[in-house]
């Protein structure tokens, strides 16, 4: 980044999960930033929608520019402020460590997180049964080898790294709902006895300050109750 640190202010939600994975970003970058919460609870204004004419959060202002869309943000980030989250692409390691991170990112997000929403929807406790079963199924195929040298990060790191930024929000929540009821505690009970990588991993990021920063759990967990019972 330019020598002169840029002025950030971000658009944030702290129930959005989204907007959540800027907040891990900036909290383990220590950049300071001014930030502006946007109700969801109604139409957007005008005024945000200059912002971000899709009306999402996060958006990101730096300086007078703006960034939107959660994984672009953080990617900006982590570009703009070198650090421990992943090197630059022209480290030597830059781009291998980056084509993992972001197949681990999409695998996560794409065969696992997929079902955490069907899971909180689920009625009947078959339909319940089966989304366990693939959830459970797709984190021991597709996760578990990716996590056997954590460290217990991503890739063997003591550190966060931008893997646990872009899905660090989703594996809180999963990691959180079952003391709330809004998923099984077997989901994780299955996870621990199957898949022992993404548990202890999991159980770390889930722990981690940055991870935790601005998560309300009982609040969050109370309005998504609440979402559920009105859809
Ligand atoms: N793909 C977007 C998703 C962001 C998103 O869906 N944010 C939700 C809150 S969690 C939002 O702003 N919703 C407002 C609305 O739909 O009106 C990203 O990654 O930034």
């Amino acid at each position: 980044m330019a020598a002169v640190t840029p002025k950030l202010k971000l658009y944030t939600n702290h129930g959005c999960p989204w907007a959540h994975r800027a907040h891990i970003a900036l909290s383990e970058l220590k950049v300071p930033f001014d930030e502006e919460i946007i109700d969801l609870g109604v139409p957007r204004t005008a005024e945000y929608l200059k912002v971000n004419p899709r009306g999402l959060v996060p958006s990101l202002r730096v300086d007078d520019q703006i960034i939107t869309e959660s994984a672009v943000v953080a990617a900006f980030l982590a570009d703009a402020f070198p650090s421990h989250l992943v090197p630059a692409s022209s480290d030597p390691n830059g781009p291998l460590t980056r084509a993992r991170i972001a197949f681990f990112v999409d695998t996560y997000m794409s065969k696992v997180n997929v079902s955490l929403y069907p899971l909180m929807k689920a009625t009947t406790e078959e339909e319940r049964s089966a989304i366990i079963q693939k959830t459970v199924d797709a984190v021991v195929k597709e996760i578990e080898p990716l996590l056997a040298n954590a460290g217990p990060f991503f890739g063997g790191s003591s550190q966060l790294t931008l893997a646990e930024v872009l899905t660090g929000s989703f594996v809180i929540r999963l990691w959180s709902w079952p003391k709330y009821g809004l998923v099984p505690q077997s989901v994780i009970d299955q996870l621990s006895e199957k898949a022992p990588n993404f548990s202890r991993w999991a159980e770390a990021v889930s722990k981690h300050p940055s991870v935790k920063g601005i998560f309300d759990a009982e609040g969050i967990a109370r309005r998504t109750k609440e979402r559920l019972a009105k859809s």
